[in-house]
């Protein structure tokens, strides 16, 4: 599969449970704004068979390096970042929950989804498009992950698809920096992640981001019944040159943190 198809893809899949991503694209799109893709984020379970090193060959087969990890360590999370093959092409950043240090009930819990998994499925790219692979969880587990891991509730219900996108505010000609483009998403009636500030990370770190709240969309659970969870959110980021003069290539673990609350329940809502 080539990387157009490969973005085309994760795009629609995203979309589907994301409108607002089209919406606040398109209305940056009629203002004559230019939208380029700065990273594309996915969530796993450090669990097999679909561990971050289990998805990370669908990356590096369309051309993708590893840049560097990060570590979140009272989110018991991952991640690794991934460099484009071409520089106008979005990185990756590939995140996993470190499901043996959370309580053995949480983990028992995401260990019998995980092993619902078809370790061949895991082989094929559409793996990082592919949702829930398990069956529906039931709402008290679900309960028992949100009060440990908001990552891990959300793993559950959502399963394996890009969690967001993200403008590269870069690009952007009528809009100089993420808080004037929050701006302009809070007018199209969006709500913002303020978790840490509305911009996280400074020109000092060569990063700043943002994003909105997770949308909501009715998910199924064990019961039979649909229940509201949150979905995903969309991002922008602006990038600051390096001294070698090329823009900062990569994450800010510490504004990364609070970026990863944009799906939060308490928050998402829009
Ligand atoms: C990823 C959060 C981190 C960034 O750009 O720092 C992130 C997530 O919510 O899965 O996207
Ligand atoms: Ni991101």
């Amino acid at each position: 599969m080539g990387i157009d198809e490969f973005f085309a893809n994760l795009w629609s899949d995203y979309v589907a449970s994301t409108p607002q991503a089209e919406k606040i694209k398109q209305a940056f799109e009629a203002k004559g704004e230019r939208v380029v893709n700065d990273h594309v984020a996915f969530r796993t379970l450090a669990l097999e068979p679909i561990r971050l090193k289990a998805l990370e060959p669908h990356l590096l087969a369309v051309g993708y390096t590893p840049y560097e990890p990060y570590d979140f360590a009272a989110k018991k999370l991952s991640a690794y970042g991934y460099l484009p093959p071409e520089p106008d092409m979005p990185r990756v950043f590939l995140s996993e929950l470190r499901v043996d240090e959370l309580s053995d009930a949480s983990a028992k819990i995401l260990r019998g989804l995980a092993e619902q998994v078809d370790a061949e499925r895991v082989k094929d790219p559409s793996i990082l498009w592919s949702g829930r692979l398990w069956d529906p969880v039931s709402w008290e587990d679900y309960q028992t992950l949100l009060a440990e891991s908001e990552y891990a509730a959300w793993v559950a219900t959502i399963g394996i698809r890009p969690n967001h996108f993200t403008i590269a505010v870069n690009y952007l000609e009528q809009h100089a920096g993420v808080e004037e483009v929050l701006q302009t998403v809070e007018g199209l009636g969006y709500k913002v992640n303020d978790s840490g500030g509305r911009v996280k990370g400074s020109p000092d770190v060569l990063l700043e981001q943002g994003s909105t709240l997770a949308d909501r969309m009715m998910a199924p659970f064990a019961d039979g019944q649909e229940r509201e969870v949150p979905t995903c959110y969309y991002e922008f980021a602006k990038r600051y040159p390096t001294p070698s003069g090329e823009l900062y290539p990569g994450f800010v673990a510490q504004s990364a943190d609070k970026i990863f609350e944009s799906t939060n329940v308490a928050k998402s809502g829009s």
